[in-house]
């Protein structure tokens, strides 16, 4: 790339010359990406700044915060509650929803996050990273409810993450196709460096927790087993396997490179439909995949077609190289097809 090109600059692009995006949500997502840069430094500074380690409490869905998770969290919530293009927020790391409080303007926007996703990684200095989505509040009526965040993910405007790794990089999309910035520390500011990011739509790579293996349903299995035959078995070609444990890096690797990512249901839990969150994980990393070209599902339907039913809601997770995902699709079908 000649010359550099700003995520400021690339964001008035979209607005004046492509007009693919309100004023309101350009000034949002400079706000969210100023935001990621603080947490970025916060996240540099490790022991050095005090952050490492658990912050001595749990969040809503019983699991430990580490003092980054608050961190991150706080950040985004005093980065965005004055800029007036937010109604609301809800993050992974609260109960209930955050009102605007009236002090500030309103904004027409709904903005819900994962603040800091792969805390398992923070203590050992792998990449993590914050995941965003960006909701417009519907407008039949006044004030903002929990059910106004309940839309499902094909109804997003914008949607990214920030990985915090070798490099801070911020992957966006407001519906055409993923840009990448990579933080440019001298300069204080995201440059572009990739554009029209395309996912191949074969590929020899896929990701899961295999220590979960006994727990999987015959479908994962199956698709599982296939990859591990190699060339002597059906597949006919040898795959290989990457799992970071951060959603964040390993969607990353994926929209980079290719390959497919799994977080299915398991008998574990058997009432709960997946690990990962709807809201604030699957939706935006579902889209992000789709604008690349891949494909996102729970294994029965779209990803971005599943409605929503509570904020902190789950979903199972296959999403990556179109072909792999519709494979598995496709094996999910014939099990229900023989009555499994
Ligand atoms: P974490 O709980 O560490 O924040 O969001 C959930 C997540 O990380 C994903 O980023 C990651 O893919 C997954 O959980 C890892 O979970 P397990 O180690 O339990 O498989």
């Amino acid at each position: 790339m000649s010359k550099k090109i700003s995520l400021t600059r690339y964001l008035v692009e979209q607005q004046r010359v492509d007009g693919l995006i309100p004023g309101q949500l350009r000034l949002l997502l400079e706000v969210v990406a100023r935001a990621c840069k603080r947490i970025s430094f916060e996240v540099n500074k490790g022991a050095l700044g005090g952050v490492l380690g658990s912050a001595g409490s749990e969040n809503v869905q019983g699991e430990v915060q580490k003092k980054l998770d608050i961190i991150a969290n706080e950040v985004l919530i005093e980065a965005n509650e004055w800029g007036g293009h937010l109604a609301a927020m809800a993050s992974e790391e609260m109960e209930g929803i955050y009102v605007v409080p009236n002090r500030y303007p309103q904004g027409e926007y709904l903005l819900l996050f994962d603040p800091l996703d792969g805390s398992s990684n923070i203590d050992v200095n792998v990449s993590i990273g914050t995941i965003f989505s960006v909701l417009l509040k519907p407008h039949d009526h006044p004030g903002v409810t929990t059910e106004d965040f309940l839309q499902p993910g094909a109804k997003q405007v914008a949607a990214g993450y920030c990985i915090y790794g070798p490099q801070t990089i911020l992957a966006l999309t407001v519906g055409d196709g993923v840009a990448m910035f990579t933080l440019d520390r001298e300069q204080g500011s995201f440059v572009l460096t990739d554009e029209n990011v395309r996912i191949p739509e074969d590929t020899k790579e896929f990701s899961i927790n295999m220590s979960n293996l006994r727990h999987w349903d015959p479908s994962i299995r199956r698709y599982i087993d296939e990859c591990l035959a190699g060339e002597e078995g059906p597949r006919g070609k040898n795959f290989n396997m990457r799992w970071i444990a951060s959603m964040v890096a390993d969607i990353h690797r994926i929209l980079s490179r290719g390959g497919v990512f799994l977080y299915p249901w398991d008998k574990r839990e058997p009432n709960k439909p997946g690990k990962l969150r709807l809201l604030y994980e699957a939706n935006p990393m579902g889209w992000l995949i789709e604008q690349a070209g891949g494909a996102a599902s729970n294994g029965h339907q779209r990803i971005l077609d599943v409605e929503p039913t509570a904020l902190h809601q789950r979903v199972s997770v296959i999403m990556g190289s179109k072909n792999e995902v519709d494979r598995v699709a496709q094996y999910y079908a014939e099990a229900e097809t023989a009555g499994q």
